[in-house]
């Protein structure tokens, strides 16, 4: 399998590299000029505004399988810059839809990443949530990424091309930006253990309900998805079992000897938040036979080591 990764530089885009190449395939990534990509693959630049250079780079990879993972991905910063957002998310993707349809390869197959997210204002009761239920997306972010999978699914039926639309549930793991909360959470403490931080742990809301999966758990679901998924299709991706962000912060507490306090920060809390999010995840199992094998505890103790390695 030759792959091409369109935002191969981000958090989730070094573990796709490594999770595709160790399976054999042949690895392309793309990043932003500004950027560098650190997973072994053949790198690229693209800055996915410029359709034209899309199509070039297809032209030239000639890929049978295309992740597209670029994103202005953090929810936070969509409420601060939602034009951008919707110009990356939906101008960009329809970039990406443009000009694989207008590509000589006719056999590329699209893996589009969506997000949980965009189920949004939930029915009470609805959760655990299947693909079929209403998007009612919450936040700028959710709503870009909604607006991505109903196009993905315009050209799928008007155009007939081979494509796979994910929704992905919070994930996360060593390497994390923090602004994503058991990475906020895991340098905190690795700040405070090393004494460039006072005692004192700066948190949002603590009663949110999300569903977290390891990110390296994530990316082998996207491979299987290339190799196995139904195109067409829309999947879940998660563990399937939410549970307080109170929880993620005992944990990681738990991990650490420090004598620390806890306080709530009003510019932690966001404009808007739902109270859970819960994914039913048995149409990735039944097509691929994917589920998470990572535990939650693992994954927080290993972001954790990496911000203790890495400050
Ligand atoms: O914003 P930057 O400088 O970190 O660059 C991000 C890049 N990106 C772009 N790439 C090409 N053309 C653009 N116009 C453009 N704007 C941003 O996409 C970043 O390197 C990459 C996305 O990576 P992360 O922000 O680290 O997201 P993550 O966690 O890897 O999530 C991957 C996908 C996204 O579609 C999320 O919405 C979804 O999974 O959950």
């Amino acid at each position: 399998m030759k792959a091409l990764v369109i935002g191969g530089a981000g958090f989730v885009g070094a573990y796709l590299i490594r999770e595709l190449a160790s399976a054999g395939a042949e690895v392309h990534a793309t990043c932003l000029p500004s950027e560098k990509i650190t997973a072994d693959c053949t790198p690229h630049t693209l800055d996915i505004l410029r359709i034209e250079d899309i199509s070039a780079l297809i032209a030239e990879v000639a890929p049978d399988v295309i992740f597209h993972l670029a994103a202005q991905s953090s929810v936070a910063i969509s409420w601060k810059k939602p034009q951008l957002t919707a110009e990356i998310n939906v101008i960009g993707s329809i970039n990406v839809l443009e000009a694989v349809r207008a590509a000589e390869k006719k056999d590329i197959r699209l893996i589009m990443i969506g997000t949980g997210e965009e189920y949004g204002f939930i029915r009470d009761g609805s959760c655990p949530l299947s693909e079929s239920e209403p998007l009612n997306p919450g936040n700028i972010y959710a709503a870009t990424k909604a607006c991505q999978e109903m196009i993905s699914r315009i050209y799928v039926r008007a155009y007939k091309m081979d494509i796979v639309m994910v929704r992905a549930f919070n994930h996360s793991g060593p390497a994390q930006s923090d602004i994503f909360v058991i990475s906020d959470f895991c340098r905190q403490i690795a700040e405070i253990e090393k004494g460039i931080r006072p005692p004192e742990m700066k948190v949002g809301n603590l009663s949110a309900m999300r569903d977290f999966t390891d990110v390296r758990d994530v990316v082998r679901a996207y491979r299987l998805l290339a190799e196995k998924g139904v195109s067409g299709r829309v999947y879940n991706i998660g563990r399937g079992k939410a549970v307080e962000i109170q929880y993620i912060l005992d944990t990681a507490l738990g991990f650490s000897d420090a004598a620390i306090t806890v306080t709530q920060d009003p510019a932690r809390m966001r404009a808007s938040d739902i109270p859970i999010i819960e994914p039913d995840v048995s149409q990735i199992h039944a097509d691929t036979g994917w589920q998470a094998e990572i535990t939650m505890e693992q994954t927080i103790r290993d972001t954790l080591g990496y911000w203790r390695g890495s400050l």
